[in-house]
């Protein structure tokens, strides 16, 4: 357990102290973690704070509404606040000199690993846009409609609509407050679930004709080589849905998704029913994650990897 989590209040009071604060985002943003940052960053903006946000990977370009303005030496970091960031390592190679330095983490990661100096993380929600609400909130700040898009998208994307089993009250609540304050949520929803690149068309194209079943059915497992993904030219938002499909066929408590990073390395990703604890699965190859969707990576064959996780899924679908 964490044992340098501090209050909402201290988080927010902490970060009205602080200035020229450089915001971190996990690689291979999702929407969460940017919707986050971006509201973050516009909350001490008003508060007359100079920050600006990093993150390994280029923002991709489905998120330029967020309106996020990107570090770039503008100013000496005094303060480094990381979001949606369960371990260090997922900072990515290029934050390495703020990763080891991080002041203070807002996460929803029951697997934080407690890197920053001060943790503010809630693991039962299902967004860090849920936190970073109550923090904004706390900072004294005005909901306004870049502040309500940011969250909202945060919220909308790490929910899967409003649709997984973390959505609580709570969350339609916040969700609620945000569209008074003016989010778009049909921008939104059309921008990130009623429409799809051609690309990860391509991609799903590839993975339903190369899908296998495990276990009576019970897991289906997809892979994406680098072949494939070279062939297509993917970027890895053509990727985010895809780990979905696996697990969205009935009957199949375990979906497996395998993407080729290279010769012989493997992210998986573990997504499941109640039935199946996906960060129990993928931390049995030195993963983590949530319940119902955690990932880890491998170095080794894919003949290997398809092995070591259908050994680690086997022992879950018995427990
Ligand atoms: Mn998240």
């Amino acid at each position: 357990m964490i044992n340098n989590g501090i209050s909402i209040e201290n988080a927010a009071q902490m970060l009205l102290d602080a200035d020229n604060i450089l915001i971190l985002c996990h690689k291979n943003p999702d929407g969460d973690t940017l919707g986050s940052a971006a509201a973050l960053m516009y909350a001490l903006k008003a508060k007359g704070k100079v920050c600006a946000v990093a993150c390994h990977d280029i923002i991709p370009a489905k998120y330029d509404f967020l309106g996020i303005e990107v570090y770039e030496n503008q100013f000496v970091p005094e303060f480094v606040v990381a979001v949606d960031v369960a371990d260090q390592k997922l900072l990515g190679d290029s934050m390495a000199a703020y990763s080891a330095d991080v002041d203070l983490c807002i996460d929803h990661h029951p697997s934080n690993t407690g890197y920053a100096k001060y943790v503010c993380c809630d693991g039962k929600l299902p967004a860090a846009a849920q936190l970073m609400y109550s923090v904004v909130v706390a900072m004294g700040a005005e909901i306004d409609v870049n502040i309500a898009n940011s969250l909202y998208t945060g919220l909308m994307t790490d929910t899967g609509c409003f649709k997984f089993s973390s959505t609580t009250a709570e969350t339609h609540i916040v969700g609620a407050e945000l569209l008074k304050c003016g989010a778009q949520h049909n921008f939104i929803s059309e921008r990130f679930f009623m429409s799809r690149s051609k690309k990860t068309i391509e991609l799903e194209k590839y993975a339903l004709n190369t899908m296998e079943y495990f276990f009576d059915d019970r897991c289906a497992l997809i892979v994406l080589t680098k072949d494939i993904l070279d062939k297509v030219q993917a970027q890895p938002s053509d990727i985010d849905g895809i780990s979905a499909i696996p697990r969205s066929i009935e009957g199949v408590d375990v979906g497996i998704t395998i993407r080729q990073i290279n010769d012989s390395t493997f992210k998986i990703s573990v997504r499941t029913t109640e039935r199946a604890n996906a960060s129990e699965i993928a931390q049995g190859l030195g993963g983590g994650g949530h319940t119902r969707a955690a990932g880890c990576e491998v170095i080794c064959s894919l003949e290997g990897a398809k092995n070591a996780i259908l050994r680690e899924v086997e022992t879950a679908l018995c427990r």
